[in-house]
């Protein structure tokens, strides 16, 4: 017996249009979710929750601009806009988006010192958010993929997934991406297909 999951990566004001960190066209994603969402019966949500001393902010490293790259405690580490800070409008879902059927939100990126891509762990893998856990504990052996952004959150959520065995999709109409470099959507595509991540 197979059981699917639906997980929703960062589906936040700050990456649409108007927000800090915004993914062109990223509001675009919320219709196509709000749909899939009825064909799973479990869903979840990702949210990405920093504290607004996060090292991942430019504006926290004197000098630094966004798109810099530095070493964050070993790790090499893009610098963002300050974006999704815990408790601002930022941080909180589209309004539009459909959270009625969300069984549960892993937050990640709270830990000042290591950013996290994916839903699962740190960048570092050194901690949890408890999603895998949660996932093998509800039996699940599929897992769908989708939202913000494509290059970062929806891949990293992705390999991991299928990296912990679970049989992995994207659907790819509910994605879109940062593309600091035009081609980046693309080759994460490719990066997730290679992992044997099915693209939908
Ligand atoms: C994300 C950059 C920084 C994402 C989060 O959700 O893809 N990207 N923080
Ligand atoms: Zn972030």
């Amino acid at each position: 017996m197979s059981k699917r999951a639906f997980v929703i990566v960062d589906v936040q004001n700050d990456f649409v249009p108007g927000g800090a960190l915004a993914v062109p066209e990223g509001d675009r994603v919320v219709p196509v979710i709000n749909e899939a969402q009825k064909n799973f019966d479990l869903v979840v949500a990702t949210q990405d929750w920093h504290p607004h001393n996060h090292g991942s902010f430019a504006a926290n490293h004197f000098g630094r601009k966004p798109g810099e790259i530095i070493q964050l405690n070993g790790l090499t580490q893009i610098l963002w806009p300050t974006h999704c800070v815990q408790g601002t409008k930022g941080a909180e879902f589209l309004a539009a988006l459909d959270t009625s059927r969300v069984a549960r939100v892993f937050q990640k990126g709270t830990a000042p010192e290591i950013d996290s891509y994916s839903g699962l762990f740190d960048n570092g893998h050194r901690k949890s958010t408890g999603l895998a856990e949660y996932l093998k504990s509800q039996g699940v052996t599929d897992v769908y993929v989708a939202g913000l952004a494509t290059d970062y959150c929806v891949k990293f959520t992705a390999l991991d997934c299928a990296k912990l065995g679970f049989k992995t999709h994207i659907l790819t109409a509910g994605c879109r991406g940062v593309n600091l470099k035009p081609d980046d959507s693309r080759d994460a595509i490719e990066e997730m297909r290679r992992a044997g991540v099915s693209i939908e």
